[in-house]
């Protein structure tokens, strides 16, 4: 293969971490045996609003095998603060345990300390919470209603962030005198993210290293590290955090929580290991939500199809609190953005609102927002091609953005990508497959599509241009030879499921010219780089990815300076291929890797005189652009149930182009497991709050995740469009299939209820609003 080295990108390498997950030999937060710790378990506030909030703790410490118990004033923390560089972003504290004010059920209030979670949770089941119950804030009407409790003292209106993020004061005379205008009003509903593995962390104070260790389930050790030693007053040197194997995080694990401050606090202040892991129940009602939006959106067109304004209004119910470090303006910021996607849209207005409610608070689930704005834009272009006649998908392609790279209204340059094609290839599957005759039955058979782009890679300039006050983009890397000929390579960047082990690994090999089983990548421990950004936003593959080539590719050329003089030539006459150092002008003359690696440590009087014993470089690698931009269409074909209106998929193909793909087996299990979350959040999965603000799914009987049972088989193909920004030419793709299947689904519902003279634009599409439609219509 041209231009990668010897081919390791590009090949289906079988997963290097599978055998260890696959022969129960990972390792997850509660596998590390600490006989000693003590087991934590939290008081958590029984209702969502509250103020003169107090717990009585007398009766807790009697419990049998409780050691310590803790309020917020007696952990002598500091809270969590996320802020952003906007004027019209209130900023707020998230206390690590609520005193005073209670914001959400579930808060966390006081933690207990004991020998064995069960009497930890029957010490917490002991406290007496006392309080003064509010009216709770449980939607976003109530929300903005005039005279609305406020859920924060600061916040007007119970708004975080309130942003023209567009605006256009000719927009209104552009929809007066378009040829057609059309609407929606999409809804989405809360959900959790639902990491099979919930959230946990052990800590412990280790004396000789002066510091305290912090085991924790988690996207994101740096930033888990700086929280922790801001909160607790220590140094970044004296926190370290380490990640092992994690059960996946989908987001939800980019953001810090404040029980893994309390443990860590705690353990400080009992020189006593601690560990809490959260319980499935805790885990729906007490983590972090996401996705409950509401888009009003409306869309001017000519008389030919083209998209000549939009106009919309987003609201965000982002829960209690601003999460650290994202804050909780990411969901309405990443959708007022991004909202035009892959279409020319000339002119632009919309205000994006993070409003504040009695619920637990939304970190960045897999999409952050994407999943509805294209569904807002998807629904958008059905309408418009039926008031003007037009195909859907004719409709979509005059309006494809076609010539790259390309800067929409929005600010954003959009590089190269397949837009068209990939609506082409996949139209056309489906018409081979003889999906779209099928339509012509009896049978309620509907065809859906969604075309998108998903902006990965979000370097420093991208962040900034969000005004993210503290979160740059680049990673770092070091490769590190050892005498033997192996290699070690770190990594900023913390997987949690997406393969890096493997994927870093290929692209660290075509560099060394060793066989990636030579090549261990390490990644989550903050002892191990100086800094790292973790993995979210699908930028391990464009940033970290950068970061290792670039790494392995300095310390390639240091074996060819070594190599060149023990082979008495040039370093640009070496190649580095199959573990050997070559000359190139006579390939017979060479030694292996490993004699170059045993020379630069152990005989070192043999390196060339201006050459340092060691072997090992250190490379950062930052995305100086917008992003970078992977596409994708999504068709799917539905079939409703026409007595009881459950649909039931009957064909899935997404066709894909995420730049130079590093593993396409990987990128095909990822783009397979985001269709299915892209599924569950269309058809199953819901978090309810009732009036009271108590949350109605506490256990998976009322949350409803589909199984293998719900999930179809997922048709991939690959188009590749190599990313000029990026050292591989890859872009990310780990959110893609979470975004476009709500919209694909909702269209191909939608389709199949052609004729009942309803449309839905709520998600998640349940059975009972299919089967009212075709009862209309019988
Ligand atoms: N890849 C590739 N070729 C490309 C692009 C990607 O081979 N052109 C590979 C990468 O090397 C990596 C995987 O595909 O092994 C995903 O890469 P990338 O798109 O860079 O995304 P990240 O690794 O940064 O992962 C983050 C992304 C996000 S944002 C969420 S949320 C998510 C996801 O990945 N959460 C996941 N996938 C998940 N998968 C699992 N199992 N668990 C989660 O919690």
């Amino acid at each position: 293969m041209t231009g990668h080295g010897q081919g390791w990108i590009g090949k289906s390498f079988a997963r290097k971490e599978d055998h260890r997950l696959l022969t129960g030999r990972g390792s997850f937060v509660d596998d590390r045996p600490r006989p000693d710790a003590l087991h934590a378990a939290f008081v958590r506030s029984p209702v969502a609003s509250a103020v003169r909030a107090s717990v009585d703790l007398s009766e807790v410490s009697g419990v049998d095998g409780v050691r310590a118990v803790f309020t917020d004033g007696e952990l002598g923390v500091s809270g969590l603060t996320a802020l952003l560089d906007r004027q019209e972003f209130v900023a707020t504290s998230m206390p690590i345990l609520a005193a005073g004010s209670v914001r959400y059920a579930g808060e966390p209030l006081a933690i207990v300390l004991a020998d064995d979670p069960y009497a930890a949770e029957d010490g917490a089941e002991r406290a007496a919470v006392d309080f003064e119950a509010r009216q709770a804030v449980t939607s976003i009407e109530e929300a903005l209603a005039p005279g609305a409790q406020g859920v924060h003292d600061e916040l007007a209106a119970n708004t975080f962030l309130d942003v023209a993020s567009f605006s256009d004061d000719e927009i209104d005379d552009v929809f007066t005198g378009a040829h057609c205008v059309v609407r929606t009003a999409l809804r989405t509903g809360r959900q959790n993210a639902l990491p099979l593995e919930p959230r946990g962390c052990l800590a412990e104070w280790v004396d000789r290293d002066e510091q305290l260790v912090l085991h924790v389930s988690s996207q994101v050790p740096h930033q888990v590290r700086t929280a922790a030693a801001r909160c607790l007053g220590l140094a970044e040197r004296q926190v370290r955090v380490v990640v092992t194997d994690v059960g996946g995080g989908f987001g939800l694990k980019s953001v810090v929580g404040r029980e893994e401050i309390a443990v860590a606090a705690a353990a400080l202040r009992l020189r006593r290991p601690v560990k809490w892991i959260e319980d499935r129940s805790e885990a729906l009602s007490a983590s972090f939500h996401g996705r409950q939006q509401q888009y009003d959106v409306r869309a001017a067109f000519d008389a030919e199809g083209r998209i000549l304004a939009l106009d919309a209004d987003i609201r965000c119910d982002v829960g209690a609190y601003s999460v650290f470090p994202f804050t909780s303006g990411v969901e309405p910021l990443m959708a007022s953005a991004e909202l035009p996607g892959v279409y020319r849209v000339p002119r632009y207005r919309a205000r994006a609102r993070a409003i504040a409610t009695n619920k637990a608070p939304t970190a960045p689930y897999r999409g952050v927002s994407r999943p509805q704005i294209v569904a807002v834009m998807e629904r958008l272009m059905e309408r418009a091609a039926r008031e003007l006649s037009l195909d859907p998908l004719e409709l979509r392609r005059r309006n494809l953005i076609d010539s790259f790279p390309y800067t929409g209204i929005n600010g954003i340059t959009y590089d190269p990508g397949s837009y068209r094609d990939s609506l082409d290839l996949c139209e056309r599957r489906l018409r081979e497959e003889g999906w779209f005759d099928s339509r012509d039955g009896d049978r309620r058979i509907g065809i859906g599509f969604a075309c998108f782009n998903e902006r990965t890679g979000y370097g420093t300039e991208a962040f900034a241009q969000r005004k993210m006050a503290v979160v740059p983009g680049y990673d770092i890397s070091e490769a590190r030879m050892d005498p033997g000929g192996s290699v070690t390579v770190t990594t900023g960047t913390s997987a949690h499921g997406q393969g890096h082990e493997t994927t870093l690994a290929q692209i660290a090999a075509d560099q060394l010219g060793l066989h990636p089983d030579r090549i261990k990548v390490r990644q989550g421990d903050t002892d191990l780089v100086s800094y790292g950004w973790g993995t979210f936003a699908s930028r391990s593959a464009a940033i970290g990815g950068g970061a290792v080539r670039l790494s392995a590719s300095r310390l390639a050329d240091k074996i060819r300076t070594v190599a060149a003089h023990l082979l008495d030539t040039e370093a640009g006459n070496i190649d580095l291929a199959d573990g050997w150092c070559r000359r190139r002008d006579t390939p017979g003359d060479g030694m292996p890797i490993a004699e170059v690696a045993e020379v630069a440590y152990l005989r070192a009087n043999r390196l060339p005189k201006d050459v340092g014993p060691g072997l090992s470089a250190e490379a950062s690698f930052d995305v100086l652009t917008s992003g970078t931009f992977s596409n994708a269409t999504h068709g799917v074909v539905v079939e409703l149930d026409p007595g009881t209106g459950s649909p039931r998929i009957l064909r899935y193909l997404v066709v894909e182009d995420c730049g130079v793909v590093i593993n396409p087996k990987i990128v095909d299990g990822q783009v397979r497991g985001g269709v299915a979350q892209g599924i569950a959040g269309a058809l199953y999965e819901e978090i309810g709050y009732d009036s009271e603000g108590q949350p109605t799914a506490g256990s998976l009987m009322d949350y409803l995740v589909p199984t293998a049972s719900e999930i179809p088989e997922i048709g991939v193909e690959h188009l590749e469009t190599p990313c000029a920004f990026t050292e591989t030419g890859a872009k990310g793709m780990g959110e893609g299939g979470t975004i476009g299947a709500p919209a694909a689904i909702l269209n191909a519902v939608n389709d199949a209820l052609r004729g009942t003279g309803v449309e839905l634009d709520a998600l998640p599409v349940r059975p009972e609003h299919i089967h009212r439609a075709l009862e209309r219509n019988r």
